[in-house]
């Protein structure tokens, strides 16, 4: 038993120096030295890596900016080319002298040959795999590496050739890397090649750490049941302890008898009084630090510590009067998804760095979203992405990456998938924000009912339906329920397309008749689903963006430079036709890019407050789409520079856990109070008619309540009250001290008068403030500037005779003559 404490003793000390996280195992990046070319080309080019072929090039100023006017068009060659990548490097004898040598690919897009000394190790084929090769024998004192990069386009025409039958959507289903390259109606198409993942050297002796994976057995109040699954590789057969600390304090220590060769190993270990890991908006995303400690007699080999939050997650989708629910419960509560498609931040994703998944998640933090749906036609992100999330308390609805398509199913491939799917879900398992793995985007809306299966014989039809079964109802399922812990796993998204009646009560839906059919808005109203999965709208970028395309200072949005920035065949029309129904047609293009914005923001925003005043047969909302991949015309609320459009602040006020909102119902406005949080809320409810210079018309006070996580009708305004011209007033409502103004007619009924807008601008330590007053109610006021920086509000009403103070975060100085306004009043009242 002595002997026992000052072994452990002993060991931690040594912990306590060694901050390495494997010491059996060193690594060695090979990031230096690279040079690339086209494979027929003489002249060999520096190169960084992890990138593609395309920011090499820019990087070598060889191409014009991809993103820039219409470059997209004219970049195409490069794609059509093979390319080539060389290095050498170094290992010395003492690295030489380890029993295992291994190269280790993070990231090869997509066909790849890698030669080492000249000898072929490996040829890879999936730009979503990791890669490694045994190299103990072939490595030398110095190393020449050289990775070939086969155009996918070549490949996808062998592997078409191949099949007797065409499958829809095109060649890129027969390549396993990012379907969104191949263009998307608002995406470029870039076919990227290239060293995508870092490369690395891996030696070591007797004892490898394969991987870790804390499982989940059981949870409550009282204590967390956990096993530590640990893969090893060990040469032989030997004893050593494994223990297991959590935030520093040893919780269980085992003496095992390692087994030799690769074995899998299970520690239990328990958590008393455990935290909860909860999404940012409803508590804490409290995460453990979980570390695993491997000693033999001697001293420590291997450590690795895991931040892990601990949670329950289900997915529930029993019957409830008939019809199917889709709800998610976490820690037991059913808890209302607020959130975002996510799709890629970059076409080139070596471009996207650490700052920027810092921001993105911030945002979407701000915007109070605790889902975002990884979309899949994009990526499985880095390991960056799922630890903001899990840091953050946001919730994960992982798509596998198969999008609006019907892929291959011959031996090869289903064995290229499966190992794709062990490669990530292993990735990414011990990540709490993952609270969903999904099959696929659309694949099975789409053969139902986008004209897939014309013209296809009936054995056909039975072939590609059969091989989405072995994907979606067979690996992708059975790989998730064998590597996560009881992760939910949803076949696809959405569960019907918007053609099959049940797509309203059954599973999630993606609603396109508003945008795509060019229904009103209002149908969000009369259509609420169980989980919206994708609904949206487009908006213009922010004027930053646009000038960036443009590379011009003023605004124009018609030229060739910038149309090729929209690529949704009816988008500018359906933008327009939308605009025309519900707000003013501004003359000029500075002015229509923010009605533009405002449009969008009118019309999402009606379909979340209508999810949210549904709950609790409705339980999430996700619009399409957070973020771009570049400068675009698209359904984002982010654009490709970062700016926030003002959909994003709408959304943001949208989600708050207390949300106000409303519903004109023939001659009544119903006022629902929704709230997300765990307790109820009392108070008064305060109404307040107004005309549009701030006289009160009317208003009357109540006691109002509601519950937790409830939606409640809690007042029927009529509309008897305000006489038959509705376009100069507005509805004040005031629930403890939370404020939200109504209209009764549409925006561009609205009698708006210019007025006039007094402003201040104040220094202040994180940037400035702006304070704005009026003696007429502003409608939709916009700030902008050139100045780097982010208004913590924007696109607000400004009511009469009240103050309204904005917050304008920014390191840099912010000129008063830099400062712009623009109102729809303005609008408005010059027509
Ligand atoms: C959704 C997405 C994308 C597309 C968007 C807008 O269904 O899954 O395929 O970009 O529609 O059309």
């Amino acid at each position: 038993m002595i002997y026992r404490f000052a072994f452990l003793l002993f060991a931690g000390l040594c912990f306590l120096g060694c901050k390495k996280q494997d010491k059996t195992v060193s690594i060695t990046d090979i990031h230096d030295s690279w040079q690339f070319k086209e494979t027929a080309a003489k002249d060999w080019n520096t190169a960084s890596i992890p990138a593609t072929v395309h920011s090499n090039l820019l990087e070598n100023q060889m191409i014009d900016d991809p993103f820039v006017g219409d470059n997209e068009f004219k970049l195409q060659w490069i794609s059509e080319k093979d390319w080539e990548y060389k290095t050498t490097f170094e290992a010395d004898a003492s690295l030489r002298s380890k029993k295992h040598i291994e190269l280790h690919f993070d990231g090869l897009d997509t066909y790849a040959s890698v030669y080492l000394n000249d000898s072929l190790i490996l040829e890879a084929d999936n730009a979503f795999r990791r890669w490694k090769k045994d190299v103990k024998k072939i490595l030398r004192d110095k190393n020449s590496l050289r990775i070939v990069f086969k155009n996918a386009t070549e490949i996808e025409e062998v592997e078409k050739a191949k099949l007797y039958y065409e499958l829809p959507e095109g060649n890129r289903v027969f390549s396993r890397k990012p379907q969104f390259h191949y263009g998307w109606d608002w995406g470029p198409k870039f076919i990227t090649s290239g060293i995508s993942g870092p490369v690395q050297l891996k030696a070591w002796d007797d004892l490898k750490v394969e991987d870790i994976f804390i499982r989940q057995e059981k949870m409550d109040n009282e204590r967390a049941l956990l096993t530590a699954e640990i893969e090893l590789t060990a040469d032989e057969s030997k004893t050593v302890t494994v223990e297991v600390k959590v935030n520093g304090d040893a919780v269980s220590s085992h003496e095992m008898q390692l087994r030799k060769g690769r074995s899998d190993y299970r520690i239990p270990f328990e958590i008393e009084d455990p935290q909860w890991w909860w999404t940012h908006n409803l508590g804490d995303p409290y995460l453990y630090d979980i570390q695993v400690n491997i000693f033999d007699s001697r001293a420590l080999y291997a450590s690795k510590t895991i931040r892990k939050g601990l949670r329950t997650i289900e997915l529930v989708t029993q019957e409830e009067e008939g019809k199917k629910a889709f709800y998610f419960k976490l820690n037991g509560v059913p808890v209302f998804m607020k959130g975002a498609n996510y799709i890629p931040q970059n076409s080139f994703q070596d471009r996207v760095k650490k700052e920027d998944y810092e921001r993105l998640l911030s945002d979407a933090v701000k915007s109070n979203m605790n889902m975002l749906r990884v979309w899949g036609g994009g990526i499985y992100e880095k390991d960056i992405f799922y630890d903001l999330c899990d840091e953050k308390g946001i919730l994960l609805w992982q798509d596998f990456m198969f999008a609006c398509a019907m892929y291959p199913g011959d031996e090869a491939f289903l064995q290229n998938v499966k190992e794709e799917a062990i490669d990530n879900i292993k990735r990414l398992r011990n990540h709490s924000s993952i609270a969903l793995w999904c099959g696929n985007n659309e694949n099975s809306e789409g053969w139902a009912r986008w004209g897939w299966q014309a013209g296809k014989s009936e054995e056909q039809k039975e072939r590609i339906w059969g091989h989405y079964q072995a994907v979606f109802n067979g690996i992708l399922p059975e790989q998730v329920k064998r590597l996560t812990d009881d992760i939910p796993y949803w076949e696809s998204s959405p569960k019907y397309g918007r053609g099959d009646e049940r797509y309203i009560s059954e599973g999630d839906a993606h609603d396109w008749w508003v945008w795509h059919d060019a229904y009103p808005f209002e149908h969000f109203e009369e259509n609420v689903p169980r989980f919206m999965s994708e609904f949206g709208f487009q908006g213009f970028p922010s004027y930053k963006a646009i000038k960036y395309v443009t590379q011009s200072d003023s605004i124009d949005i018609s030229g060739k430079n910038f149309v090729s920035h929209q690529k949704h065949s009816r988008g500018f029309q359906l933008i327009r036709e939308y605009m025309e129904r519900d707000f003013p047609v501004p003359d000029t293009d500075e002015d229509y890019v923010y009605v533009s914005q405002l449009l969008q923001a009118y019309g999402i925003g009606k379909g979340i407050e209508a999810q949210r005043r549904a709950m609790p047969y409705c339980m999430g909302s996700l619009y399409w789409q957070l973020n771009d991949c570049w400068p675009v015309v698209s359904w984002s609320g982010i654009d490709g520079l970062g700016e926030w459009k003002a959909l994003q602040y709408t959304a943001k006020h949208a989600f708050e856990d207390l949300l106000l909102s409303s519903r004109l119902q023939q001659d009544t406005l119903e006022i629902n109070l929704v709230n997300d949080a765990l307790s109820g809320l009392k108070g008064d409810l305060k109404l307040s008619l107004i005309d549009f210079e701030g006289k009160e018309l009317w208003k009357t006070e109540m006691p109002a309540e509601v519950g937790a996580n409830e939606s409640k009708l809690v007042y029927r305004f009529p509309l008897s009250v305000i006489g038959t011209d509705r376009k100069e007033v507005a509805l004040k409502v005031d629930f403890n001290g939370k404020e939200r103004v109504f209209y009764f007619v549409k925006p561009k009924e609205l009698g708006l008068k210019r007025g006039k807008i007094e402003r201040q601008i104040q220094k202040k330590e994180s940037g400035y403030e702006i304070v704005l007053t009026s003696d007429t109610l502003q409608k939709d006021v916009f700030l902008y500037t050139d100045t780097e920086g982010h208004f913590e509000d924007n696109f607000f009403d400004l009511l009469p005779g009240t103050e309204k103070r904005i917050q304008f975060s920014t390191q840099a100085d912010l000129n008063e003559k830099d400062l712009h306004l623009k109102t729809l009043n303005k609008i408005i009242d010059s027509q």
